[in-house]
Parts: C-alpha cells; structure tokens; sequence
C-alpha cells in the first residue's frame, strides 16, 4: 500500500487533500489533531494530520486462506447433516415428499428440511389438498413478525452492520427517506465509514437528496458527539458503517462497546440473499461477535434461491426487520413481513 500524510486546517480541507491526490479510492488510514507552535502548548494553532493510503491488490492470499478455512469448516457441517438426513429420510410421509424436493431446491439446509418434516408430519389430517396452507401457516409463525425501526419518545440511534458491497447505504438512505418524507420525522444520519473517501460521498449525496444533515465522524469521541448533537434535533439517527475492520483506533467493535453503553439504542445486521450460502455463514459468524438485534435481508431480486430466509432464522433466531429488492431509493424496501418471506420462498411450490 502507498501510504502519504497530509495536514491541514481542518478534516474536511486535509481529507480534500488527499482526495485530489489520491482519488477516491484512497483509504484514511489514521486521523489527528495537533497543536502547532506556540509557547509551552498554549497559543498554537490547531492542525490536523491524515494518514493516507491507495491500495494495491496484494490480499488475494489472505482471502484464500480464509476461503479454504471457510470450505473446511463447511465440509465438516455437511459430514454432520448427513448424519441426520440418514436417519429420517426413510420415514418421511408421502404426502411431503414434494415438499422435501422443493425445499432442498431452495437450498434450506438438510437438517432444517427435516426439523420441519417432521414438525409437520404431526400436523393431523394433513393431505395434498391442505398442505400448502399449513406449511403456509407453519412457516409465517416461524418467521415472526418484522422488527422494523421505531420512533419513540426520544431519538433513537440505529446502526447497520454487514459485509462491503451488501447495500448498507442504500438501505440507510430508503429507510431515512421512508421516515423523512412519508413520516415527517427528523432524521439524522452518522457515517463511520471512512474508510474509503467514494463510501463518505455516496451517503452525502443522499443526504442531500432528502434535505437531513450528515455528520462524518472519524473516532469513538467524534461519535460520541455527533449522538449527543443530533439528540436534541432530530427522532431519529441512523448510523452508517464500513463493510470491515482496518488498522485504525476506529473500529467496529467500539460500535458494541456503544451499544452495551445504550448509547446505540439497536444494531441491524444486513445480508444479501444473493451471496454463496457458505460466505453468508462466514460472515454471519463474524458480525455476530458484534451483537446484532435484527437481520435485514438485502437483494432479493438478485437470487431465484431463498432458502436462506429458513437457514438464517433458524440458526440465529433473530427477528427480521427489512427486506430490499432493488437499487431503488426510496421504494425498493419493505418490512419484512412474513407473508412477503413466505412468498419469495415458496412461490413456486406446486404440489
Ligand atoms: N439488486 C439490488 N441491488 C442493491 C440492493 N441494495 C443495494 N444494492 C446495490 O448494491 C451496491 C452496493 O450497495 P451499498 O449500499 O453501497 O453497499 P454497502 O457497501 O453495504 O454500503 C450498490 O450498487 C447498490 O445500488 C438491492 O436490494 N438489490
Ligand atoms: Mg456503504
């Protein structure tokens, strides 16, 4: 990586700096204040310094040790499902075969499938005339009802968590305009992700499209206050983060710290259903570390496959709060009603 530092009168200035010699894929590696001159401290002039630095693609080994760590552990989790699969799949009535079939097309996984056939083989009177509405039944009170963001009595701060790339800035820019336009709320958004100068721009641009204010913070401190200024303004705060953590004093995890502090009142993880099963395990494991309250699930115009929706909730029991479907800001999202998950899993179900 090149790496180059900068200084100037301020972020905003010494951050324009770097992006006109950099571009905009440069990463902001540290950021700080500083007196300079003066006499023993007092009388100086505060500066700021940016450490800055462009990328060059030389993490390919990293991500194929992870990958071959990630396949391994995966090969191990299919040996465990077989066991299973074994030992019910003789027995499985004939009357949910076809469902079995479908569900196994949709990618729910082997040990989820037979959780459920065997649920439902003890449903009475089932036959193939009814089976459709109760596995209708069955699944919608599986998948509970959405936990969307809600305004209270006082502002609320929300945070989005989840891999680069999964749509964590578009979702936060249809929720803002959701609760700005069609509500008539005040909303405020925080970025933390500074990692690349392009990820600031994206969200001010929103930010400007909606006419709310967007505060970019560079550390916990700055958080701090950021939360603390929009307080008193506005009903709602949404905070935007990078897709991972970087060798910065500014990291994700100070996000859980936060949260454990209330001073992050909910945190949403976002997954994209249109990721390889295995890499949305990897990083649910990894988010999860951070504590999520809610799963959004993002990109479901982008996968003919949703067996994700079933191996999600039943792994990790979270409620679902969004599901987006397009790069539509604001229209492209909707709460995750069970009904809607229902209709995207088994729309194609026949029997
Ligand atoms: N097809 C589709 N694309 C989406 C959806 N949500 C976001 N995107 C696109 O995914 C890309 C990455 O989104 P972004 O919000 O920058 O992701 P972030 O890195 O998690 O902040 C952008 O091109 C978005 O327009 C969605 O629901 N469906
Ligand atoms: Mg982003």
């Amino acid at each position: 990586m090149k790496v180059k530092k900068y200084i100037g009168d301020n972020i905003q200035d010494t951050i324009f700096k770097v992006k006109v010699d950099l571009g905009s894929d440069a990463i902001i590696l540290e950021t700080r204040k500083f007196t300079k001159g003066g006499f023993l401290g007092f009388f100086g002039e505060e500066k700021v310094e940016v450490l800055a630095g462009l990328e060059e693609n030389d993490d390919s080994k990293d991500k194929e040790t992870k990958q071959e760590i990630n396949n391994l552990k995966n090969m191990i989790q299919d040996l465990s499902n077989n066991v299973n699969e074994n030992v019910s799949n003789s027995n499985v009535p004939e009357v949910l075969r076809p469902l079995q079939d479908y569900l196994k097309g949709q990618n729910v996984k082997e040990q989820y499938i037979n959780k459920l056939i065997k649920d439902m083989s003890k449903r009475k009177d089932l036959d193939k005339s009814n089976l459709k509405l109760k596995t209708k039944n069955y699944l919608e009170k599986k998948l509970g009802n959405p936990a969307p963001v809600q305004t209270g009595n006082s502002a609320k701060v929300i945070t989005f968590l989840g891999p680069t790339g999964v749509g964590k800035t578009t979702t936060i820019a249809k929720i803002a305009a959701g609760f700005s336009i069609n509500e008539g709320k005040k909303v405020g958004l925080i970025t933390t992700d500074t990692y690349r100068i392009a990820a600031v721009q994206q969200l001010r641009t929103y930010s400007d499209i909606i006419n709310i204010p967007l505060k970019v913070v560079y550390d916990g401190d700055e958080f701090k206050n950021a939360v603390e200024d929009f307080k008193s303004e506005v009903d709602l705060i949404l905070v935007d983060t990078p897709g991972r953590n970087w060798k910065n004093k500014w990291e994700l995890g100070q996000l859980n710290e936060f949260a454990k502090k209330s001073i992050v009142d909910e945190t949403h993880l976002m997954l994209s259903l249109n990721m390889d099963s295995r890499d949305l395990d990897f990083a649910v494991e990894n988010f999860n570390r951070l504590g999520p309250d809610k799963i959004i699930l993002t990109k479901l115009d982008e996968t003919s496959t949703y067996g994700d929706i079933i191996n999600l909730k039943e792994k990790y029991d979270k409620p679902f709060s969004y599901i987006t479907f397009g790069q539509d800001v604001p229209e492209d999202i909707d709460q995750a009603h069970p009904e809607i998950l229902y209709n995207y899993l088994m729309g194609d179900f026949n029997e």
